[in-house]
C-alpha cells in the first residue's frame, strides 16, 4: 500500500480525551475515530489489526473443533424473557422497539439465542459434544465507557458456547478452551495470566479470567510469582499443573486462599482480555434444553461460555507493547509487516529503488506500507515509529550511492546497512522468522 493513497489521519498532538497510552496511540495513529461515547469507527489501519487478531482467534477456535456461526445483534426480547435476563440485565442492555412496538435488544452476550438454536435441533447424546462460536459486535450500555476500545459500549467479542452431556464432559470442554486461550494469546504476542474469577451476571461456579499485566488494568491480580518467570510459553504445560499455580482476581481472592504465604504473592494490575465460564444447567434449565442420554433419559445440557474481547485486545496489546515514540506491533498482528520509507521522494534514484523494492516485495506477497509521500524526512520517520510496523526499510541517497539500504527492527531499534539484495532476502518471510 502506498501511503500517498492510503488513509491514516495521524495526529501530532496528544488528544486530550485520551487518558491511557493505548487510546492516545490509537487516535494519534489514525486507527479509530470516536462517533459517540464508547462507539468507534475503525479506520483502515485499525481495522487491519482487528482483522488479524480476529483471524488468529478464529484459527485456534476452529482447531479446537468449535463451529463458527453468526447470530443477529438485534434480538427479540421474548427469548431473553424466557431466561429472565430481559429484566435482570438492567440498564446495560440497550432496548429498542421496532415499528410494530415489539421489543428488541442489542445483544450484550448470547447464551439465550444459542441455547434456543441448540434445543431446537440437538436431541441426542450422539450429537455431543458441541461448541458454537461467533465473532460479532456486542453492545453494553456501560455506565462509564472509557479508555477508548478498552471499555467501549459497542465492542467486538468472540463468544463460544459449549454443550455437553454431563459435568465431566463439560469440564473437558472448559479445559480445552483454557488451553486454546493460552495458545491464542501466545500467538497474539501477549503474556496472559489465567486467574480464578467471579462469574458475575453470566453465572456459574467455575470461571477464569485471562489477564494481561498492565498498570492501567481495571482488575487487581494476586498470583504466584512463578508467573513472572514463566514467559508466555507455558501453553504446552499440563493444565492440572498450571492450575496449581495460584492466581485470582480481587473479587475472588481472599487472604489465606493461596497455598503460599500471602506476602509472597505478586500483586499487580491487569486487563481482562478473555473470560471463560462453566455454568452447568443454569440456562438449559430455564430454557428447557434437554438431550437424551445413552439410557434413554432426558437430561439437561451442561453448558459453558468463553469470551475474548477482540476489539479490547487491540488496545491491550498496545498497552503491553510500545515505547515513547509509538506502538511496537508483534509481527502476528501488525497491520503491515514492513514499512518502506523513501527518504527523498522526488529524487529519481530514490524513487526508482524504492518503487522497485516495493514491487518486488508485494509480488512476493509481503505486506508493505510504502511511504512515498512528499513529506519531510522527520515526519516520515516519526510517523513510521508511531505506527509501529515490525520492520523499516529505509531508502536514502547516501545509501543508494553505496548500494545499500537500511533495515531497522522496530522492537530492538537495531539498524543494519545491507545490500539491496540481502535486505530483500532478509525480508522474505522465512528468513526474517529465523533472524
Ligand atoms: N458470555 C460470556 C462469554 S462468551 C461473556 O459475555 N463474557 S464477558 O462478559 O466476560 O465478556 C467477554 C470479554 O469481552 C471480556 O473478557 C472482555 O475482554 C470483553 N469485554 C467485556 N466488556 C467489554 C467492553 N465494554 N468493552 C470492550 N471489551 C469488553
Amino acid at each position: 500500500m502506498r501511503l500517498s493513497r492510503y488513509f491514516i489521519p495521524t495526529l501530532k498532538e496528544n488528544p486530550q480525551e485520551a487518558q491511557i497510552l493505548s487510546h492516545r496511540f490509537m487516535l494519534r495513529a489514525g486507527m479509530i475515530h470516536q462517533e459517540a461515547q464508547g462507539i468507534y469507527s475503525w479506520l483502515p489501519l485499525g481495522l487491519r489489526v482487528l482483522k488479524k487478531i480476529e483471524n488468529i482467534i478464529r484459527e485456534e477456535q476452529n482447531k479446537a473443533g468449535a463451529l463458527e456461526v453468526l447470530m443477529p445483534t438485534l434480538q427479540p426480547a421474548d427469548l431473553w424473557r424466557e431466561s429472565g435476563r430481559f429484566d435482570a440485565y438492567g440498564k446495560e442492555m440497550l432496548r429498542i422497539k421496532d415499528r410494530h412496538e415489539r421489543d428488541l435488544l442489542y445483544s450484550p452476550t448470547n447464551e439465550e439465542m444459542i441455547t434456543a438454536i441448540f434445543r431446537k435441533f440437538v436431541r441426542s447424546y450422539r450429537d455431543l459434544p458441541k461448541m458454537f462460536y461467533q465473532i460479532n459486535w456486542k453492545f453494553r450500555d456501560e455506565i462509564r465507557p472509557r479508555f477508548g476500545v478498552m471499555r467501549g459500549r459497542e465492542f467486538l467479542m468472540k463468544d463460544n458456547y459449549s454443550f455437553d452431556l454431563n459435568y465431566e464432559d463439560a469440564v473437558n470442554a472448559y479445559d480445552l478452551m483454557y488451553k486454546t486461550y493460552l495458545k491464542t494469546f501466545k500467538r497474539l504476542g501477549v503474556k496472559v495470566i489465567p486467574t480464578q474469577a467471579d462469574s458475575g451476571p453470566i453465572g456459574g461456579d467455575l470461571s477464569h479470567e485471562f489477564c494481561i499485566l498492565a498498570e492501567t488494568g481495571e482488575t487487581t491480580l494476586y498470583y504466584d510469582p512463578i508467573y513472572d518467570t514463566l514467559g508466555s510459553d507455558f501453553d504446552h504445560k499440563d493444565i492440572s499443573e498450571l492450575k496449581k499455580y495460584y492466581a485470582a482476581t480481587d473479587e475472588k481472592h481472599k487472604p489465606g486462599d493461596a497455598p503460599i504465604p500471602e506476602e509472597q504473592l505478586s500483586v499487580a494490575r491487569g486487563t481482562e482480555v478473555g473470560h471463560i465460564f462453566y455454568f452447568g444447567t443454569k440456562y438449559s434449565e430455564v430454557m428447557n434444553a434437554k438431550i437424551v442420554n445413552p439410557k434413554g433419559e432426558e437430561v439437561l445440557a451442561h453448558m459453558g461460555s468463553y469470551g475474548i474481547g477482540v476489539s479490547r485486545l487491540v488496545g491491550a496489546i498496545i498497552d503491553a507493547s510500545h515505547d515513547d515514540k509509538g506502538i511496537i506491533w508483534p509481527e502476528s498482528v501488525a497491520p503491515y509487516r514492513i514499512g518502506l520509507i523513501n527518504l527523498r521522494s522526488g529524487d529519481a534514484n530514490c524513487d526508482k529503488v524504492s518503487n522497485d523494492i516495493y514491487t518486488q516485495l508485494t509480488n512476493n506477497n509481503e505486506e508493505v506500507l510504502y511511504d512515498d509521500r512528499d513529506q519531510r524526512l522527520g515526519v516520515k520517520l516519526a510517523d513510521m515509529e508511531l505506527i509501529g510496523l515490525p520492520w523499516q526499510l529505509i531508502i536514502g541517497p547516501k545509501g543508494i550511492a553505496q548500494n545499500t539500504v537500511e533495515l531497522k527492527c522496530r522492537k530492538t531499534n537495531e539498524s543494519q546497512e545491507l545490500s539491496l539484495e540481502s535486505a530483500l532476502n532478509h525480508m522474505t518471510k522465512n528468513n526474517a522468522r529465523a533472524a
